[in-house]
């Protein structure tokens, strides 16, 4: 439902550097969030760095680029009208769809009116004798806020390589997560593409397709199962648009990654050998991420995620026709889903092409960027042009651009210096009323994100309203809650295989920053539960401070 007129008159009544909340980002988090919070009549004021809403999808505009959860479940729920009169194209939606989508939002619940785009948070300060927060734009101007709650995603802040030389290239460079509005065309250009990660498998057979030549330069060999994307059908968005209750229940409290999905009932090495043949190649069939669900432990039993691993080998053995090729593409350092697998459209095939040549960097390591090209294991690669799709420093990357000072004037960066420290992966010690959506501690970017962003919006706007029913103002997780949950976040994640890769989810991938598994992989049905006997609990494991109470101590 559009807000009416007198509610969007009111939610902009606040004096003009005053609100109850602020939210920083304007993707599907901060929409949601800002939807949520004017339901409670608040004042909330967002601010987005780019010119338009949608988060990653506003940034990532590579070709190729679309979302590895199928469209009829990477959507929001919390509006059945919504959720019913949006038609997706296609299994898997392309960005400029998804985008399309994130402006429909805007419009639908006339959200722009309270987004100030093309601003930059720079600083975010607790005042304790006021239990507010002092926020700092980029363009040099102050607001308060009793709130403030970062929706700046896990995947936001784009990581280029310190590589020697890049300043002095004279071709065009690229970087996935921050591609140009106006589409590239790589036609008859020489073409370098650094990385092989979710955004160069998705990439490189478009890349391939115009360039004259190509030069894809791997260090680590990715996990890739196709996508098999296809032009939905009407019955088939019927299906889900008739069972959206059940579908979206499933989704969020009986699967462990958010999506609704066959669940598994036995391990990989319950079956013969021909019968898990059988069914990997079901499912291989099938496409999409559900190949790794194959089986209920190939998650943690590294001999049942050795057969499901063998099997994705041998079908690059089986696609790539040169021999030493594909033996390069054949992971060897990581079990299978330790990394998010990646979910593609023709990437093992398309070095079947002559244009297409991989460079091993693991053997070969990049020296320099050459004014030219790239010099790499003592010879030259003469491109046009760089394509750096070399990720980003994940989960916490966004938020330590900010200078977030909290109680005693401790940074978030101080606090955090040997690893993200968060209770239930919503607030920190030490920081009296700032919230994060998605973040780390929580089941995030484990699962189908847009059913954690409305758990936890949902779950915060609870909690605010709890507060201000009761005059609370000022809440804080407890340093006891905290190092609990911690302490719990990390004992669920080495029962499994992720911490044996040198993955982004263990901050590996930046060079320096602490390698602590990030996220809660309990699952979301049990985080949910977990986060719902918190507040029905009046909020346990949070200090919650009312003023008189607060004045009442001072002057003890
Ligand atoms: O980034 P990545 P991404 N020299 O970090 C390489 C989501 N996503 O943008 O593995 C040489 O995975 C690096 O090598 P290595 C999804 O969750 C989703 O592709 O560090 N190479 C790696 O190959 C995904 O996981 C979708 O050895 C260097 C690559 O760059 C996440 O975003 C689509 C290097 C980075 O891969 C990130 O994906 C896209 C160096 N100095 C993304 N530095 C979908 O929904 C880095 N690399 C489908």
């Amino acid at each position: 439902m559009a807000a009416s007129p007198s509610n969007a008159a009111k939610h902009r009544a606040s004096t003009a550097d005053t609100y109850d909340v602020v939210v920083i980002g304007a993707g599907f988090a901060g929409m949601y969030m800002l939807h949520r919070l004017r339901g409670l009549g608040l004042s909330v004021r967002i601010y987005e760095q780019g010119s338009g809403v949608g988060g990653t999808w506003y940034w990532n505009r590579y070709p190729g680029a679309r979302c590895d959860v199928e469209s009829m479940q990477y959507s929001y729920s919390f509006s059945d009208e919504l959720q019913q009169e949006w038609d997706w194209s296609e299994r898997y939606a392309p960005q400029p769809e998804i985008l399309r989508y994130a402006n429909h939002v805007a419009d639908r619940f006339d959200l722009r009116p309270d987004i100030q785009f093309d601003t930059r948070i720079d600083q975010a300060v607790f005042d304790e004798a006021n239990n507010s927060w002092s926020v700092t734009t980029s363009d040099g101007s102050t607001v308060t806020a009793q709130f403030v709650v970062l929706a700046t995603g896990c995947l936001s802040n784009a990581r280029t390589p310190d590589f020697k030389g890049l300043s002095d290239f004279n071709g065009e460079v690229y970087h996935t997560g921050h591609w140009p509005h106006e589409p590239v065309d790589f036609t008859g250009k020489r073409v370098a593409v650094i990385g092989t990660g979710s955004s160069a498998i998705q990439s490189i057979p478009l890349i391939a397709e115009q360039a004259s030549e190509l030069f894809v330069f791997q260090r680590t060999a990715n996990f890739s199962v196709p996508a098999r994307n296809a032009v939905l059908t009407e019955q088939e968005r019927e299906f889900f648009r008739a069972n959206y209750p059940e579908i979206r229940r499933k989704a969020r409290e009986e699967m462990r990654n958010g999506i609704y999905q066959e669940v598994p009932q036995k391990g990989a090495l319950d079956d013969t050998r021909q019968e898990r043949q059988a069914r990997y190649a079901e499912r291989w069939a099938k496409g999409g991420l559900t190949f790794t669900a194959t089986y209920n432990n190939i998650a943690i039993d590294k001999a049942a995620n050795d057969t499901a691993a063998d099997f994705v080998r041998a079908k690059i053995a089986e696609i790539v026709k040169d021999p030493e090729v594909a033996r390069l593409l054949q992971p060897d350092n990581h079990p299978i889903g330790s990394k998010r697998i990646c979910v593609d459209t023709d990437y093992y095939a398309t070095f079947n092409r002559p244009n297409v040549k991989l460079i091993d960097v693991r053997a070969n390591p990049i020296e320099q960027i050459v004014p030219h090209g790239l010099r790499a294991g003592g010879k030259d690669y003469q491109v046009d042009a760089l394509v750096l799709a070399t990720g980003f420093d994940a989960m916490t990357g966004s938020v330590a651009k900010i200078d977030i000072q909290g109680r005693a004037g401790q940074t978030l960066n101080q606090k955090w210096a040997a690893g993200p420290r968060t209770y239930l992966g919503l607030m920190s010690e030490g920081f009296p009323n700032l919230f994060i959506i998605t973040g780390p501690g929580s089941p995030s970017v484990l699962s189908n994100m847009i059913v954690s962003i409305e758990q936890h919006v949902d779950w915060i706007t609870d909690c605010i309203a709890y507060m201000r029913e009761r005059g609370v103002e000022r809440m804080e997780a407890t340093r006891a809650a905290e190092d609990k949950w911690v302490a719990h976040v990390n004992e669920v994640a080495s029962t499994t295989l992720y911490p044996q890769a040198n993955s982004w989810y263990m901050g590996a991938n930046i060079p320096g920053k602490p390698q602590i598994f990030m996220p809660y992989i309990g699952g979301v049905g049990v985080y949910r539960q977990i986060c719902n006997e918190v507040a029905a609990n009046g909020y346990e494991g949070f200090a919650m401070t009312s003023a008189p109470q607060q004045r009442a101590a001072a002057s003890s």
